[in-house]
């Protein structure tokens, strides 16, 4: 994997703002804890911590909820991550809640404009202000990011053939018109009907042909010097309940253990892998032991992606 650049970034994104519960703010403090940087550099990456952003902002009334405070925090991860982006680093960001997509995302096509996403969530997170019913921004940055609403002036635009959803079951009426555009307009539009159907690794191959990637390889056959950078958005209410409980906004019905593995260990095989966020995991919702079972399963699932293959 000649493409992979050898530092590894970690931008931390201590979120809580783009929905109701206190909790995904300890995600990054609770990753480090659970061994991410040791884990990254026994597989040989250099590992540069570089803190955490500053996601200060009061909560606010209003609509969306925290409007404020979710984006000053966004573009404060949008600059952190631009930097390590131009330093050559695969970055990071562990949240926090989805919200922090608004600047992880961003940062990755400011950066890299033919950069590929690959979204893997129960949720579709395209709502806007107006089609949310929650006011939470983080069912919203991909609305943003797609430019379904006009606020934000600063993202750049992601354009939707370079979009693809995997692991998808719990979508809002309004959001689900949006899809059926998005899919007009070229995005990879996948669901747990899909991973019941064709199995995590039909699903997957599909997902990143659509994104213009096969499996070990990219356009260019013999290299991987021609393909666009991807970028693995990973939210682990993604994954059942029952194998990560400690998250906001559960669903049942997700993603096995092994099915989460098989996604990460999949996007790695690409060699494209340029940045990555890991989000959602609250430790404030559940017992300790499964708390720490859903940290655990986040941590391991970064480490799948940046390269621990068995043989
Ligand atoms: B997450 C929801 F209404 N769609 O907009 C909303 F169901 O980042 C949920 O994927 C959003 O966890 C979930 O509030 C956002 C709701
Ligand atoms: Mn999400
Ligand atoms: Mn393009
Ligand atoms: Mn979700």
């Amino acid at each position: 994997f000649l493409r992979q650049p050898a530092t590894v970034a970690i931008i931390g994104a201590p979120q809580n703002r783009g929905q109701p519960y206190i909790g995904t703010d300890r995600g990054p403090a609770l990753l480090r804890r659970a061994g991410v940087r040791e884990m990254l550099a026994s597989l040989g990456w250099r590992v540069d911590d570089r803190g955490d952003c500053d996601m200060g902002g009061p909560v606010e009334a209003g609509w969306p909820k925290n409007a404020a405070a979710v984006e000053a925090g966004s573009r404060s991860l949008f600059e952190a991550a631009k930097r390590a982006h131009a330093d050559g680093c695969l970055v990071l960001a562990l949240g926090g809640d989805h919200s922090i997509a608004l600047g992880s995302v961003a940062a990755a096509i400011a950066s890299r404009p033919e950069t590929r996403i690959l979204w893997v969530d129960a949720h579709a997170d395209c709502n806007t202000p107006e089609t949310s019913r929650s006011g939470n921004m983080h069912g919203m940055p991909l609305g943003y990011l797609l430019g379904l609403d006009g606020s934000m002036g600063w993202l750049p635009r992601l354009d939707p053939r370079h979009l693809a959803f995997v692991g998808l079951r719990d979508v809002d009426p309004e959001e689900r018109k949006t899809l059926r555009r998005l899919r007009d307009d070229g995005a990879f539009v996948s669901t747990m009907k899909e991973v019941d159907g064709l199995g995590i690794g039909g699903v997957m191959r599909e997902a990143l042909e659509a994104l213009g990637f096969f499996r070990g390889g990219h356009h260019d056959e013999k290299s991987n010097k021609n393909s666009p950078p991807l970028h693995l958005s990973f939210d682990i209410d993604a994954i059942d309940p029952q194998i990560a409980p400690a998250t906001g906004t559960v669903v049942r019905g997700g993603l096995s253990f092994r099915e989460a593995h098989y996604v990460c260990e999949a996007v790695w095989e690409t060699g494209a892998l340029g940045s990555m966020d890991i989000v959602e995991v609250n430790d404030g919702l559940t017992d300790a032991a499964q708390a720490q079972e859903t940290v655990d399963l986040a941590a391991a699932l970064v480490v799948s992606a940046c390269g621990d293959v068995i043989c």
